[in-house]
């Protein structure tokens, strides 16, 4: 990666797949792109037919590019299959689907990563390829690598989110190679930033989606040394994930279904939190500066939105101290 300094105000979004990728997408809309860095999940890569998968990162840049399949939540818009029927026909595994245009990002990642380019590059080259704007960086270039122990025993993060489409009681969640991993080189250069603006944890899954990389001593101490406002969107409205299974875990993780452990979860780490307007009256529990608004992006324009009250609650910390954000 370019070792080159940003100019201007820089802003940082953390986020896991598709609710993550949403806010994402409605920042690179209000952000030019110079001053959006989006750092990624990779706790969910894998290998998967010799090829190495990062479906987060692809869920970002493919709703970033316009190109997802909004339908799956995965993959890429009008795709076909021929691919897996081809595997099928060998009996190959078919628990987990690669289309026939993802196959091509699958496949050139991997060769790049063979011949020996970091994963930030290989991310870097995707994003300008398919015209994708802002900087996307994975969380880490050493690998990083999601497991869960549940009733049915350890299962390898795809194994149990789409092979058993987490339906396993999920025990515990470890994250192997993080004690030793670093956070990318991108995304220490921009923690670093003189003019960091804020850094906005997308409503990912925190337990799947963002404790991967605060696993990654060296991101803890980037985060922990943070110039900027740290704020989290909630995952969580009205004690039901928006998607996904964050809420079935953090029940089975014996935790109440309450923005207020969502909290609990990032305390430390955070400065700022925004919760829905129909947990409103959770609100005067928290005990940290809030922001209640829609968080419901179902459109574009909810997107945009939700991105502009992120920016301005940030702004609001930075500018009049933490009293004021309210
Ligand atoms: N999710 C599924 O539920 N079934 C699949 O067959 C599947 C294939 C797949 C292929 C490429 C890719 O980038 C993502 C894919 N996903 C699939 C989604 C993905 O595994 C998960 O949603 C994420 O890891 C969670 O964020």
């Amino acid at each position: 990666m370019s070792g080159a300094a940003k100019a201007g105000e820089q802003w940082v979004a953390l986020c896991g797949g598709v609710g993550g990728a949403k806010l994402a997408l409605g920042l690179s809309r209000v952000l030019p792109a110079e001053r959006l860095t989006i750092i990624v999940n990779t706790g969910d890569d894998f290998r998967h037919l010799g090829m190495h998968v990062s479906p987060d990162i692809d869920t970002v840049l493919y709703t970033l590019a316009g190109l997802s399949n909004t339908e799956l939540g995965w993959g890429l818009a009008g795709e076909t299959w021929r691919f897996m029927e081809g595997v099928e026909r060998l009996g190959g595994p078919a628990w987990f689907r690669l289309g026939d245009q993802d196959l091509a990002t699958h496949a050139i990642r991997t060769a790049m990563l063979t011949e020996g380019r970091s994963l930030s590059e290989v991310t870097a080259y995707l994003a300008g390829r398919l015209g994708v704007g802002p900087t996307v960086v994975p969380m880490s270039d050493d690998a990083i690598a999601t497991e869960v122990d549940t009733d049915e025993g350890t299962l390898a993060f795809q194994t149990y989110f789409v092979g058993r489409r987490a339906a396993p009681v999920v025990k515990a969640i470890r994250f192997v190679g993080a004690s030793k991993a670093e956070p990318a080189r991108a995304a220490v250069e921009v923690l670093a930033a003189d003019d960091l603006a804020g850094i906005i944890i997308c409503p990912s899954n925190p337990w799947l989606s963002i404790d991967p990389l605060l696993a990654i001593p060296g991101w803890r101490a980037l985060l922990a040394e943070r110039r900027a406002p740290c704020i989290a969107v909630t995952p969580l409205v009205g004690g039901q994930a928006i998607k996904g299974p964050t809420a079935k875990i953090m029940a089975e993780l014996g935790l109440p279904l309450d923005v207020a452990a969502i909290v609990d979860h990032y305390a430390r780490l955070i400065d700022g939190f925004v919760l829905d307007a129909v947990d409103n009256d959770r609100a005067g529990a928290l005990k940290l500066p809030n922001l209640v608004t829609n968080t419901m992006m179902r459109t574009l324009e909810d997107r945009t939105a939700l991105a502009e009250a992120c920016l301005g609650f940030c702004r609001r910390l930075r500018e009049r101290g933490p009293e004021a954000a309210r």
